[in-house]
């Protein structure tokens, strides 16, 4: 799988809205390589559905997960840990790409798979110990369009993360916002993220 970006065909675009730093770029990839990222994640990552404890109970996570780093890694959301796999070549060539687009480095990868609209990920920021202070993430949609929201105590935005593009969570997002992607009964088709990180002290 080879891959290019098209920054020159799709520009950033900027979503710089109440003073939420995202960036939504469109058509991310040129579609065939979407489609054959789409195919390799869904066959070749090692899925799993982690637990989680909640106020005390012990919970399903509802939607399916796998988590690569280049070095071995752990990284603690929810009270689950995520033991790293070791990154592929189709995985890093695609971190490669996405860290150029965000002008930052990325060390690890966590993947979502939402199987249909009713799994979901609740309101939370990653502002996990392991990501340091304001941390540069993005998010690579592939699969069914999501609706995906962020508030604050006085504001709440709403966008779609359509099949093939790339969001990016500037380094004040974390802190400030949270977000979520909530359920829709409507869709049925699955959806892919991948979320890069840059894990320190790796
Ligand atoms: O699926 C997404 O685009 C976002 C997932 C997310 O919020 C997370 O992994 O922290």
């Amino acid at each position: 799988m080879s891959m290019q970006v098209r920054r020159h065909i799709c520009p950033m675009l900027p979503t710089t809205t109440m003073n939420l730093q995202v960036q939504l770029i469109a058509d991310f990839l040129p579609s065939q390589q979407a489609a054959e990222l789409f195919e390799y994640v869904q066959q070749e990552v090692r899925w799993k559905q982690e637990w989680i404890e909640l106020y005390g109970r012990r919970l399903r996570i509802p939607r399916l997960q796998a988590f690569y780093a280049d070095t071995p890694s752990t990284y603690t959301y929810s009270n689950a840990t995520f033991k790293s796999s070791q990154m592929t070549g189709e995985l890093t060539e695609i971190k490669e790409l996405v860290a150029y687009a965000a002008h930052t480095e990325f060390n690890s990868i966590l993947l979502n798979r939402y199987r249909d609209g009713l799994d979901y990920v609740s309101w939370h920021a990653d502002n996990e110990p392991e990501l340091g202070p304001d941390p540069i993430i993005a998010s690579l949609s592939l699969g069914a369009e999501r609706r995906f929201c962020f508030k604050n105590s006085t504001s709440k935005v709403e966008m779609l993360l359509p099949h093939n593009s790339l969001l990016i969570m500037g380094p004040d997002v974390q802190s400030n916002w949270q977000h979520c992607l909530p359920k829709s009964t409507k869709i049925k088709a699955p959806r892919i993220s991948l979320t890069f990180r840059q894990i320190q002290g790796n």
